[in-house]
């Protein structure tokens, strides 16, 4: 298997969350489902409604699918919609960060816990105290600080918060927003591993040049949904999609809560409308796991790949090997 084919081709898998535990990687996707949905900005063709847990031992190796570990019937606020997940570990328990659309059809993220990674997950009756948006990250840091990154605009309605409460009308007001670009979210998780130490605050991103916060103009650098962090050599990373650009880009930081001074690109458009990733040291090598649409042509149908990424001697990401303008299928 070549590292640009899909890893996982009998279920579609999107949006994937890698992490190494007990020496083996971890992969929490989203699981795609069919749909006769049509397209649109809110994302409503994004119909998920469970999670499989994936393993290996080697990168190019076979994959484990360890089945289904959380269902959307299982959690009783959830109304629909099960996007992207996060795992992590604490004090010998797993938890799976999940984000779905409440009986109100407002994004909150929810948390299951478990005793293995490869689950299954029991879910909390409520949503995370606080929560709100989609595409829940988690970073624990080595001081065992565990934090929790989250937020998408548009369909992901991050642009409904701005006043702290929720605002079902406020995409136009996003549309015709002048000034800093909306910002990612980040709290301290406590002990528990199921609640905010404290308002979960924005991760500020900024011009390298000028210290400003990127601009909400800046279609190819401001954020727009799938926050990861993750930490290297001391700095700490904070990667995200720009969404309508289709690029993932990324900030670095000294510390967890930013601010990240913007750092570029590390994946070009690829095929489908979608882009999301993570990225995890695994066996000594950096490895970028993204999706693309080339198994089915269909925005809400993705497959999970892998790429090597290295560092150059300034620390910023490259792919090992360069991208081709636009992937095809094979
Ligand atoms: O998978 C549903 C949504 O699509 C995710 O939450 C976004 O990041 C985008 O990948």
């Amino acid at each position: 298997m070549a590292d640009k084919d899909p890893i996982v081709t009998h279920v579609f898998t999107a949006d994937p969350s890698a992490h190494v535990f007990n020496g083996k990687l971890f992969i929490y996707p989203s699981h795609d489902r069919e749909t006769d949905i049509p397209n649109n900005d809110n994302g409503d063709q994004y119909d998920m409604n469970d999670y499989h847990v994936f393993s290996m031992e080697e990168v190019g190796g076979p994959v484990t699918d360890h089945g289904v570990v959380l269902k959307q019937e299982d959690v009783p606020w959830v109304s629909k919609q099960l996007w992207a997940p996060d795992a992590a570990t604490k004090n010998g328990k797993y938890y799976l960060y999940f984000p779905a659309r409440d009986k109100d059809g407002i994004f909150r993220v929810g948390v299951a816990e478990g005793d293995k990674p490869e689950g299954p997950f029991k879910p909390e009756p409520e949503p995370i105290q606080g929560s709100f948006s989609i595409d829940p990250a988690t970073f624990v840091d080595d001081d065992g600080q565990a934090y929790l990154y989250f937020g998408g605009i548009w369909g992901g309605q991050l642009q409904c918060w701005t006043t702290g409460e929720f605002q079902r009308d406020a995409y136009s007001t996003m549309e015709a927003q002048d000034g800093p670009a909306l910002s990612a979210k980040v709290g301290k998780l406590n002990d528990d591993m199921k609640s905010f130490a404290s308002p979960p605050q924005d991760v500020l991103l900024l011009d390298g040049e000028t210290g400003q916060p990127i601009h909400s103009s800046d279609h190819d650098r401001r954020f727009f949904e799938a926050a990861w962090l993750h930490k290297y050599n001391g700095k700490y990373y904070f990667s995200y999609s720009t969404g309508d650009t289709h690029y993932l880009a990324y900030g670095i930081s000294d510390s967890p809560l930013g601010p990240f001074t913007y750092g570029g690109r590390i994946l070009e458009p690829v095929l489908g409308w979608t882009t999301h990733h993570s990225i995890a040291e695994f066996k000594g090598k950096w490895y970028l796991f993204y999706h693309d649409t080339s198994i089915s042509g269909k925005n809400h149908l993705r497959c999970v790949k892998i790429r090597e990424i290295v560092y150059d001697a300034e620390g910023k990401i490259q792919l090992a090997e360069p991208q081709a303008k636009l992937e095809t299928a094979a």
